[in-house]
C-alpha cells in the first residue's frame, strides 16, 4: 500500500513532463542536466564544421567561435536531456534577441532552431565577409554567455569575446523569448532545413519530436522543471 502510493507519487514527474514535452522522457528521475543521449559533435571535415550545443552539460557552445568560408556547412549537435536549447540568430547590438528582418538594410529574418534537444541543425555559410552572431534563447542561457559567432574578427571591436561580454552584461535582465518553433533561412548563413533527429540527415519536414519540444515556451520548460523538482522532493519526504 505504502509502496503503491510511493510509486504513484514518483510517477507524477513523468506524467507531468510527458504532458508538457509531448514525447515521454527517458526512464529515471533527472533533477539536473542529464547526460547527453545524443552523440557529441564529430571532428570537422572538409566543408563541414561541427559545434556542440551545451557541451558537457554547460551552457556554452563549443567551439563558440569559428571561421568558416562560404559554402561551409556548420552543424549544431544538440544533447538529449530535459533542458531544451536553441541556436537563434541575433545581432552584435542585441546578442540575446532574435534577429528580425530589416527592410532598410535589405536583410531578412535570422535562422532559429527553436527550443529543442537531441537533434542536429545545419547552417550553410553564404557570406564569409560578414559576421553571423547567435545565442541560445532558453531562459537565462544567453545572459550566462551561451552565445557564438561565425567569422567574427579576432581583433577590433566586433570580436566573439566582445559579443559574449555584451551578453553577460545583459545577464538576468534577459528578455524571455518564446519559441514559435524552428525558422529556416537566415542572414549571411542559411538553414535549409528544420532540426532533424540525431542520426538522420536534414529534412525539410520537421520530425514530430522536434516540433513538439520546440513549441513549448521557455517559461513552460522552466515551470515544468520546477514541478518535477517539487514532486521529487515530495517523494523523498514520503520515504
Ligand atoms: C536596420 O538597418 C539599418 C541600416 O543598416 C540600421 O541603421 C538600423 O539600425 C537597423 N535597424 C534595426 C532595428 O536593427
Ligand atoms: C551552400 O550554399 C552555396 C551557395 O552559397 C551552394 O552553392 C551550396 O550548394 C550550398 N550547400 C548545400 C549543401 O546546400
Ligand atoms: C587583425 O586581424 C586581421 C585578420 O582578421 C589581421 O589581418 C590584422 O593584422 C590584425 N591586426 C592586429 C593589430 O592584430
Ligand atoms: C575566438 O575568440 C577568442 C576570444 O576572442 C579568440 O582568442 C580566438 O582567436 C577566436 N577564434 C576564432 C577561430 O575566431
Ligand atoms: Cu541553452
Amino acid at each position: 500500500m505504502i509502496f503503491t502510493t510511493l510509486v504513484s507519487v514518483l510517477a507524477i514527474p513523468a506524467l507531468v513532463s510527458a504532458q508538457i514535452y509531448g514525447p515521454p522522457p527517458s526512464s529515471g528521475t533527472t533533477t539536473s542536466a542529464a547526460p547527453a543521449s545524443a552523440p557529441s559533435a564529430p571532428p570537422d571535415t572538409q566543408g563541414q564544421m561541427n559545434i556542440n550545443v551545451a557541451f558537457n552539460g554547460n551552457f556554452v557552445f563549443n567551439p563558440a567561435n569559428i571561421t568558416a568560408p562560404v559554402g561551409t556547412l556548420v552543424t549544431f549537435w544538440f544533447p538529449g536531456g530535459d533542458i531544451p536549447h536553441s541556436v537563434t540568430q541575433s545581432s552584435f547590438q542585441e546578442p540575446c534577441t532574435y534577429l528580425t528582418a530589416n527592410s532598410s538594410a535589405g536583410t531578412g529574418a535570422g535562422f532559429d532552431s527553436g527550443l529543442t534537444n537531441a537533434v542536429q541543425f545545419t547552417i550553410n555559410v553564404t557570406d564569409d565577409q560578414r559576421i553571423i552572431w547567435f545565442h541560445c534563447k532558453q531562459i537565462l542561457h544567453c545572459g550566462m554567455g551561451m552565445v557564438g559567432s561565425i567569422n567574427a574578427p579576432t581583433n577590433g571591436s566586433n570580436t566573439f569575446q566582445a559579443f559574449q561580454a555584451a551578453a553577460l552584461q545583459i545577464g538576468s535582465n534577459e528578455v524571455t523569448q518564446t519559441s514559435g518553433g524552428p525558422v529556416t533561412g537566415g542572414v549571411h548563413g542559411i538553414a535549409t532545413a528544420t532540426p532533424a533527429a540525431t542520426g538522420t540527415s536534414g529534412s525539410s519536414s520537421s520530425s514530430s519530436s522536434s516540433s513538439d519540444s520546440s513549441s513549448s515556451s521557455a517559461i513552460t520548460n522552466a515551470a515544468s522543471m520546477a514541478t518535477i523538482l517539487l514532486a521529487v522532493a515530495v517523494g523523498f519526504f514520503l520515504v
